[in-house]
C-alpha cells in the first residue's frame, strides 16, 4: 500500500475534513517531506508571491496539507495565522543539522503556540528532526532540549527523527498524528 492510501486509511475513521499545516524554518526539508506524503496524483498548488514568502498546499478527499515557510522575521505571518483556525494537526520540521538555528526555530514554536487561535485548543503536535541521515545532525533528544519541547505540557506532542528524502521516520510520525487527530474530534478538540 502506498504511503498517502496507509494516510488515508488512517483518517478513514473521520467524515470531516483534515487540514495539517506544515511548518518550520526555511531549508528544514517541508516541501521534501511534502513531496514524499502526497500521492502523485493530486493537485499542488504553489505560490511565491515573494522573497521570504513560500506557501504549498495539496488535498486530495478530505485531507488537506499547506506548508509555510517560517520566515524568522515575523514579516509574512498576518499570511499564514488565519489558517490557525481551521487546522486540526501542526507537524512542525526542524533541520537537525542547523543547531544555530535552532533557538530561532524554538523561538517560532512559541509564538505559535501562543497564538490565540491555538492556545485554547490541543492541537496534536509532531515534530520531525530531519535530516537525520546527515554525519553530526543532532539526536531528537538534543533537539527536544534545544527546542525546549518539554515545556509543552498542555497538548500531546512528539519528536521523530526523519530523513524526508527517504521517507525514513515519516511513516511512523504520521501514524503517531492520525491517532491524536481522531482521539482529539472524539473529545471536540478542547483542552
Ligand atoms: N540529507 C538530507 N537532506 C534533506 C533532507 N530533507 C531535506 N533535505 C535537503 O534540504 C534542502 C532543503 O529542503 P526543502 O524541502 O526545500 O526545505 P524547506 O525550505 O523547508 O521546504 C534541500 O536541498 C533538500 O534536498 C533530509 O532528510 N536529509
Ligand atoms: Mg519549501
Amino acid at each position: 500500500m502506498g504511503f498517502f492510501k496507509k494516510i488515508q486509511k488512517a483518517f478513514g475513521m473521520l467524515r470531516q475534513e483534515v487540514r495539517i499545516l506544515v511548518i518550520g524554518l526555511d531549508n528544514s526539508g517541508k516541501t521534501t517531506l511534502i513531496n514524499h506524503i502526497k500521492p502523485s496524483s493530486s493537485s499542488t498548488f504553489e505560490v511565491t508571491p515573494t522573497v521570504g514568502y513560500n506557501v504549498e498546499e495539496f488535498s486530495k478527499n478530505n485531507l488537506n496539507f499547506t506548508v509555510f515557510d517560517m520566515s524568522g522575521e515575523g514579516r509574512y505571518r498576518n499570511l499564514w495565522e488565519h489558517y490557525y483556525e481551521s487546522v486540526q494537526a501542526i507537524i512542525y520540521v526542524i533541520d537537525s543539522t542547523d543547531s544555530l538555528r535552532l533557538c530561532v526555530s524554538s523561538d517560532e514554536l512559541s509564538t505559535l503556540l501562543s497564538h490565540p487561535s491555538l492556545s485554547s485548543r490541543s492541537l496534536p503536535l509532531l515534530f520531525f528532526s530531519n535530516k537525520m541521515d546527515v554525519p553530526g545532525a543532532l539526536s531528537p533528544v538534543e533537539v527536544m532540549k534545544g527546542m525546549e519541547l518539554e515545556e509543552i505540557k498542555d497538548r500531546p506532542w512528539h519528536i521523530t527523527a526523519s530523513n524526508a528524502i527517504t521517507g525514513a521516520g515519516v511513516e511512523e510520525g504520521v501514524a503517531w498524528l492520525s491517532e491524536k487527530i481522531i482521539e482529539n474530534q472524539e473529545r471536540g478538540g478542547h483542552k
